[in-house]
């Protein structure tokens, strides 16, 4: 077998976004489109030679493919050893898992997340780290550089290897090890959380659902929370991975996740919902007719987290991205610790965690994670959920609500209007950037903005500087409203309109929350003209 050199042109548009390259699988298809990606990235990490290298997917339509694409390309470029997920199959958290539990040099994740698969769908891939976390910044834009100027990539002209079975094989001078997707990570979330509480809790007759979207969560899910934890057969539901995910959107959210959340408040409804995405690193928490923000559940999750056997010894600091609501940082006031307000990615949490200053990180997307691996971790977020829930005895409104009563409420709302023309959306943020300049200290409505900016960011640890991370008009009562465009959409634009009101009085906290934002959506509106600039009348998605 022998090293074949390939001739190739660089396409245009190879710029990794939020979360890596993520464009419609039509794109992928394109001969020496895959090929020049991952041969910008071998290049750009150097000397490969002699090292670990972990590969996995979701299992969309292209992962397989894609898979063995990569396989070969490892063992041209002198890769040791690679790593796969059996079938091609790891979710992201699983990949940072094995990443750090093997000391591999990094891993590539064939993913698009929550965006939907199949053939006419998306497909996606980015690179992680020895630290299992996402590439920097800096990596990917010397990755982005790379495409550029490619003439040649060099990939092994032996067939793809079987993936199908666990075990290790020869291939072209490199090992090729299929591993069990879970049992790494499941090992990960035992040494975390109280199983045997979890166990008892399932064994009293307390009820699950979880709506795994025919995505790569179920696999993890029929094994920890079935196998590992004793729940029911048909507590995970959608379980099974497909390449289009069922037609589903496979996003945790209210809108996407609608089966559950009609499960969860329809009658009878299960003491406990969950969801996770098409990577299984997002996740939805839900209690019996209550689907709890993102925002609120990391803050929640921060307040009580030593009731959980990895965080018994508290938290050093909580991280949460700039759209997130400021819940958590109410927490880490309370509990003396900082907080950090980091620009969207979940790239930009990792040297936070290197360094020991965070332990908890979220964010609005439906992510949440900590310092366990580098990724945000849907299953891990169920499972510290079900953890409190064994060690408080009470439901999950419960739970909320006291929360509220002790911290206040920050009302929360993200309106995204998706796919519009991408020339009036950048029209749109340049107006209101150069708007923002002069709004500090003005009365709109009846807030007065105590600071407007665009977000700038200069990380902590390695003073790497981020600009233009969104518009935040910031009112005195904490109230926020910001505009972003999404760095993770494949089809235009996609303007994301977050907005935020805190309240404090308990007897105001159970408004309805559009009609609680409603003045500081008006205030959007009348700022941006977001909707005549789109020609949208109302927002795509509202969660
Ligand atoms: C990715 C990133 C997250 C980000 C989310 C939304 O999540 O990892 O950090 O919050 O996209 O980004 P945007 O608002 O730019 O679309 P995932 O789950 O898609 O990998």
């Amino acid at each position: 077998m022998s090293i074949l050199t390939v001739a190739t042109v660089p396409f245009a548009g190879q710029r990794p976004g939020t979360s890596g390259l993520r464009k419609k699988v039509t794109e992928f298809l394109q001969p020496g489109y895959l090929e020049n990606f991952v041969e910008a990235i071998f290049n750009t990490l150097g000397d490969c030679r002699g090292k670990t290298l972990v590969v996995g997917g979701d299992g969309r339509y292209f992962n397989r493919t894609a898979t063995g694409i990569i396989v070969r390309m490892a063992a041209a470029h002198g890769f040791a050893r690679v790593l796969v997920g059996q079938n091609g199959i790891l979710s992201t958290p699983a990949v940072s898992c094995v990443i750090r539990k093997h000391g591999a040099f990094g891993g590539l994740i064939l993913s698009a997340s929550h965006n939907p698969g199949g053939p006419d769908g998306d497909f996606g891939i980015k690179y992680n780290g020895d630290n299992g976390g996402p590439a920097p910044e800096k990596f990917t834009d010397a990755v982005y550089a790379a495409t550029g100027t490619l003439a040649q990539y060099r990939i092994s002209d032996a067939a793809a290897p079987a993936l199908d079975a666990i075990g290790s094989t020869q291939f072209d001078g490199m090992q090729v090890e299929v591993i069990d997707s879970v049992a790494d990570y499941a090992a990960l979330m035992g040494e975390l959380f109280d199983f045997p509480a979890i166990a008892r809790l399932f064994a009293s007759g307390f009820t699950m659902r979880y709506d795994g979207m025919h995505a790569v969560g179920g696999p993890y899910a029929h094994a920890i929370f079935e196998s590992m934890l004793g729940a029911p057969a048909g507590t995970v539901i959608n379980g099974t991975p497909l390449e289009d995910f069922g037609g589903h959107h496979p996003d945790p959210n209210p809108v996407s996740a609608a089966e559950l959340i009609d499960i969860m408040f329809g009658a009878d409804a299960p003491d406990f919902g969950a969801a996770s995405d098409g990577d299984a690193d997002r996740n939805m928490i839900v209690g019996r007719a209550l689907a709890v923000t993102p925002s609120d559940s990391l803050a929640i999750l921060a307040a009580n987290a030593t009731i959980a056997p990895g965080y018994r010894d508290g938290l050093r600091g909580i991280a949460r991205s700039m759209p997130t609501s400021t819940a958590a940082d109410r927490v880490a006031r309370a509990l003396g610790i900082p907080s950090y307000e980091t620009p969207t990615g979940w790239k930009y949490f990792g040297n936070l965690l290197d360094a020991g200053m965070a332990t908890l990180c979220g964010e609005e997307s439906y992510g949440t994670g900590s310092n366990h691996i580098r990724e945000k971790d849907g299953i891990w977020a169920i499972l510290f959920w079900l953890n409190l829930l064994a060690a408080t005895n009470k439901p999950v409104d419960t739970i909320v609500r006291e929360h509220w009563a002790r911290f206040g409420r920050n009302y929360y709302s993200r309106h995204d209007y998706e796919a519009v023309e991408v020339a009036p959306a950048e029209a749109m943020m340049a107006q209101l950037r150069e708007r923002v300049a002069t709004l500090a200290g003005t009365q709109l409505g009846s807030f007065t903005v105590a600071l407007a900016d665009d977000f700038a960011y200069t990380d902590p640890v390695d003073h790497a500087l981020a600009t233009g991370q969104g518009i935040r008009i910031v009112m005195t009562d904490g109230s926020r409203i910001v505009f972003r465009l999404s760095g993770t959409g494949t089809e235009g634009a996609t303007v994301r309109l977050y907005l935020e009101q805190y309240e404090a009085d308990p007897a105001r906290h159970e408004r309805d929350p559009q009609q609680a934002l409603a003045p500081l959506a008006a205030i959007a509106e009348q700022l941006s003209q977001l909707q005549s600039r789109t020609g949208r009348s109302t927002p795509t998605v509202i969660t």
